[in-house]
């Protein structure tokens, strides 16, 4: 296998040191939204992981959202869960708080916890690709390896 970019290598090795054998695969495309990631895979655009970022409005807390390719986050979906409301998160806050740049945040191994939705619609598929680390780096997990992962909770947050 060829050398990884660092971004894409410092995931692989937090993959590792928490003990998950899935392996980092380096693109020649971008990957960087859902539709080019599953075009550079060869996947449904459902079965991309888009890892989100949002900002809780008072109390500037991360909150990942893990949604299908194919969704769009309803706010007002993860308002409710919250109990309090979220705005995007821009680029400086989403590095600071995963360790890694928009487009190629993993679902996991931030630098902070934090709370996490999975979309429901992502446990309909065998398997599942997200970003590892930089916008050509993509890894394959099942759900269950997502949800073991992450302690994500399944809920309804498509809009
Ligand atoms: N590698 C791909 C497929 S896994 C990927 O990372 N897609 S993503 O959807 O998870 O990440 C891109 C997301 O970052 C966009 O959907 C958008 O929500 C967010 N984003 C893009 N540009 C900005 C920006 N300037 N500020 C804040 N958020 C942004």
């Amino acid at each position: 296998m060829s050398e990884l970019r660092p971004s894409a290598r410092r995931f692989q090795q937090i993959l590792a040191e928490k003990g998950y054998p899935h392996q980092v695969m380096e693109l020649p495309e971008l990957t960087h939204t859902a539709v080019a990631a599953a075009e550079a895979v060869g996947c449904d655009v459902g079965q991309i992981v888009k890892s989100l970022i949002f900002k809780t409005r008072k109390t500037d807390r991360p909150v990942l959202v893990l949604v299908s390719g194919r969704n769009r986050v309803d706010t007002k979906k993860v308002r409710a869960l919250l109990g309090e409301k979220i705005g995007k998160a821009d680029a400086d806050f989403v590095r600071a708080h995963t360790g890694f740049a928009i487009g190629g945040v993993p679902p996991v191994g931030h630098v902070s916890r934090m709370e996490t939705f999975v979309d429901e619609d992502l446990l309909q598929y065998e398997s599942l690709w997200a970003a590892a680390g930089t916008p050509y780096a993509m890894f394959r997990l099942t759900p269950a390896d997502l949800l073991a992962m992450t302690g994500g909770t399944v809920t309804d947050v498509k809009a």
